[in-house]
């Protein structure tokens, strides 16, 4: 793989070819068509910003339809940020706060139990928790507010804490990262979040979060959490100092791991939002990603990530619109109605805070598909109100 330019001069070309009698196109097509996996080499080429988006997208449409027919999926969440406060301080990140800083912020036991029994009672079926790794805390301190969830809020399923935070644990602990993910699981863990993974490439990572775990460690995490029947997500954070080649790799060594344990669920392409990030103010180059560089990236994601089963349309990330029409680009979930979310937010994004079961079901409803309310673990939910029960296929 070479000879592909930075992300920021590809956005230039704009003269898209049809993609119908390129030799290149047909080859991947019939691979396509056949179930065939695509190469790094062919990852690559779909990225080149003169192939036609369309046509991709389609190629990306057939690999979802076959996956998961003309379901659409979304859930009902809500997230908890227990502390903003972090010792990486990661370039990427607008969220995170020194101690002592104005917005500097650690939420107490009664605002963590007050807001995951909100949660609840509203019909939520999922809380995503994930936040700083702050200074003065402990392991236990980040394993209370997994047993006091547990116990407040019987049957919300809890998906915490990132592979960089597992892996924060384990230094503090001295535990092992297997005996980090048991205690928890024992505490009340139910899955993991695809956060932290960023990009794998170690230069990139010096750059953006030289503090954080490196890919090896990250890829680690995941896969003793698969070995313990947890199931976990991945994500890719994408349009900022990172190549095509980057990105392709990042995708692939997930594709990798995903052959050994087959415990992903969904793989979560996050554009990068630079606003008040220390990254975008050392490169002022960086723009936001634009909806067709969003589009694109879903559509390879779904072509090269063969084995997955799910991939997310995080519309937090990607807009509404954009995440709504990637549902013809290879994607199949919204994510959720998310509520509370902060990290993106602070980054820039303009989507709106939390959006309705209604909301998100007549999403899915315009593009033509079936609106599919899943539990974190994609069983299908039913409802009524805020009462739901997970229906017991076959
Ligand atoms: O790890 C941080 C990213 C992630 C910025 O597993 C940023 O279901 C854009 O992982 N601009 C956290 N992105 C969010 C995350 C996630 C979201 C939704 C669903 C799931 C899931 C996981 O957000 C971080 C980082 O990669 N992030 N700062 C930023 N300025």
């Amino acid at each position: 793989m070479k000879g592909y330019a930075p992300r920021h001069r590809n956005r230039q070309t704009s003269i898209m070819k049809p993609a119908d009698h390129d030799p290149t196109f047909e080859q991947i097509r019939q691979k396509v068509e056949a179930g065939r996996r695509l190469s790094p080499e062919d990852g690559l080429w779909l990225y080149r910003p003169e192939v036609d988006l369309h046509a991709v997208g389609e190629l990306a449409d057939i690999v979802r339809q076959r996956k998961n027919g003309n379901r659409a999926y979304y859930n009902v969440n809500s997230h908890l940020n227990p502390t903003n406060v972090c010792i990486y301080r990661c370039g990427l990140c607008a969220f995170s706060c020194d101690p002592g800083d104005s917005g500097a912020y650690v939420m107490t036991d009664d605002e963590i139990v007050a807001l995951g029994c909100k949660a609840a009672d509203e019909g939520c079926t999922e809380l995503h928790i994930v936040g700083g790794l702050h200074p003065d805390k402990t392991f236990d301190w980040y394993r209370s507010i997994i047993q006091m969830l547990h116990k407040s809020c019987a049957g919300l399923h809890l998906k915490a804490f990132t592979a960089a935070e597992i892996a924060r644990f384990s230094e503090l602990s001295g535990l092992s990262i297997r005996a980090v993910l048991e205690t928890l699981i024992d505490d009340g863990l139910n899955s993991l979040p695809g956060g932290g993974a960023e990009i794998f490439s170690p230069n990139v990572r010096e750059q953006i979060c030289p503090l954080k775990v490196d890919a090896e460690t990250w890829l680690e995490v995941h896969r003793t959490a698969h070995s313990l029947g947890l199931r976990s997500n991945a994500t890719m954070l994408y349009g900022h100092v990172e190549t095509l080649e980057d990105r392709i790799d990042h995708i692939v060594r997930l594709r990798e791991l995903q052959d050994e344990t087959a415990g992903f669920q969904a793989f979560i392409p996050l554009a990068f939002h630079p606003r008040d990030t220390a990254l975008a103010a050392g490169h002022p180059h960086i723009e936001k990603s634009t909806g067709i560089e969003n589009l694109r990236t879903v559509a390879v994601s779904r072509l090269m990530l063969d084995n997955f089963d799910h991939i997310k349309a995080y519309w937090i990330s990607l807009g509404v619109g954009i995440a709504q029409a990637a549902l013809a680009y290879g994607a199949d979930d919204l994510d959720g109605t998310v509520g509370q979310e902060e990290i993106h937010h602070t980054a820039g994004s303009t989507s709106p805070e939390i959006l309705t079961i209604e909301t998100l079901r007549h999403l899915i409803e315009e593009t033509g598909r079936e609106p599919v309310e899943r539990d974190t673990l994609y069983r299908p939910v039913k409802r009524d109100g805020a009462d739901w029960w997970v229906v017991v296929e076959g």
